[in-house]
């Protein structure tokens, strides 16, 4: 068999017709994407950062975040990184990983990631034992990826690629799972779980999943959202992660864009279906900075719990490329400062933020304890998969 698509190929096939969906989708995006080249245009760009993106999608239990484990694979992204979003500053019920590539050459051909979260139905402060049998009925019935998707996706993965036909076949297969559907949604109970959280009633409130935002990178996320303020856009959100700072960019600042209500259908109990709307996808958009050390990440976390990490940053980082790579605060390819390595990662205070950008307001959980068991140990055995731990890629990264 001919191998004539290769891996990153299909990821970058992948990646341009999620976003080609997600633009007939939420036309806000568009705009997003428009005023981010502007932006990169006017600072010279690489190919790599115009068509970089992230998306993000939600599953309900581990049999759906396995499936989306081998479905990736076939498209060279891998889980990094685990993330529980329950203990955040505003906690959501989820836990989560990233799907990305790994190796530098293939970041380099294409660094399109997937930030994946999963409802932590187990976990008593947000569900009571009752409910989590339902919504775990619920999910038992319901099939998000037909079955000869997954199993191609697994053929896929261990030949390292396919041929042209098979590969156009495949990626459309794997868009169209993450297509908003038009099956009409019970009312009363995506209502109940919404009054839990509306993050739970987005994901186990209906039989489908959905691409939940699709993020460009800009390089000047202050500039964009001047722009984006300019052209109207409602921002409902501060920028997030680390402040402008006069030293190099760190980690990643985000911000995001109150999505416009979108026509969804809705089964009452007397069986009628109406028309209604929903408000659960946002526009995002991020910049991405240097890599951080572990060293450098506890510093990062120390300057940001300050009054205002702004005016102290300086305390806590130096201002040249040079110093950074000196004190070991960040990644360098072959420790030479003019080679900063991407942070190709997410941050779990920005992401539950990020989460919560598009809610009108979400119950709290009740504090009580937690007796469940999510870890990345447990997740990676869940999936089958490996769950890479991101200074590790990074070390390996700097050390070439
Ligand atoms: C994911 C939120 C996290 C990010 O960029 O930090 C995220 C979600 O809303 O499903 O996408
Ligand atoms: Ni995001």
């Amino acid at each position: 068999m001919s191998l004539s698509v290769q891996t990153w190929q299909l990821r970058a096939q992948f990646a341009a017709a999620l976003s080609r969906l997600y633009a007939a989708e939420v036309p806000l995006y568009s705009t997003l994407v428009e005023v981010s080249a502007e932006v990169n245009r006017e600072r010279d760009a690489t190919e790599r950062v115009t068509t970089e993106r992230h998306g993000a999608i939600r599953v309900g239990n581990p049999r759906e975040l396995a499936d989306v484990a081998d479905l990736f694979a076939a498209f060279g992204m891998f889980p990094v990184g685990f993330y529980d979003l329950r203990d955040a500053g505003s906690p959501v019920p989820v836990v989560s990983t990233a799907f990305r590539p790994i190796d530098s050459e293939e970041l380099e051909h294409n660094p399109f990631r997937v930030f994946t979260s999963m409802l932590s139905t187990a976990d008593r402060r947000f569900f009571t034992p009752e409910l989590r049998v339902r919504i775990e009925r619920f999910l038992a019935d319901r099939q998000l990826f037909d079955p000869a998707l997954i199993a191609e996706a697994r053929r896929i993965a261990s030949d390292g690629g396919t041929d042209r036909e098979t590969a156009e076949r495949f990626v459309a297969a794997a868009v169209g799972a993450f297509a908003l559907s038009r099956e009409p949604i019970e009312r009363a109970w995506y209502d109940e779980l919404s009054r839990v959280s509306a993050v739970a009633a987005d994901i186990a409130g209906v039989r489908t999943t959905h691409i939940n935002h699709l993020t460009p990178r800009v390089l000047d996320i202050d500039e964009l959202y001047r722009r984006m303020a300019e052209r109207g856009v409602a921002m409902i959100d501060a920028i997030q992660g680390p402040p402008r700072c006069a030293g190099p960019d760190v980690l990643l600042r985000q911000t995001s864009f109150r999505a416009l209500a979108e026509p969804r259908r809705f089964r009452g109990d007397d069986g009628e279906v109406s028309d209604g709307t929903l408000r659960v996808r946002f526009g995002e958009v991020e910049s991405r900075g240097v890599a951080l050390t572990p060293e450098g990440r506890r510093r990062y976390d120390q300057v940001m719990a300050a009054a205002d990490p702004a005016a102290t940053w300086t305390d806590y980082f130096p201002t040249t490329a040079e110093a950074m790579a000196l004190s070991g605060l960040a990644y360098y390819r072959g420790g030479d400062p003019s080679k900063p390595i991407v942070y190709e990662d997410f941050l779990p205070a920005s992401a539950a933020g990020i989460f919560r950008s598009n809610l009108d307001s979400d119950s709290q959980s009740d504090g009580s304890a937690d007796e469940c068991h999510y870890s990345l140990n447990w997740m990676a055995a869940q999936i089958g998969h490996h769950i890479h731990d991101p200074y590790e890629l990074y070390e390996k990264a700097a050390s070439q």
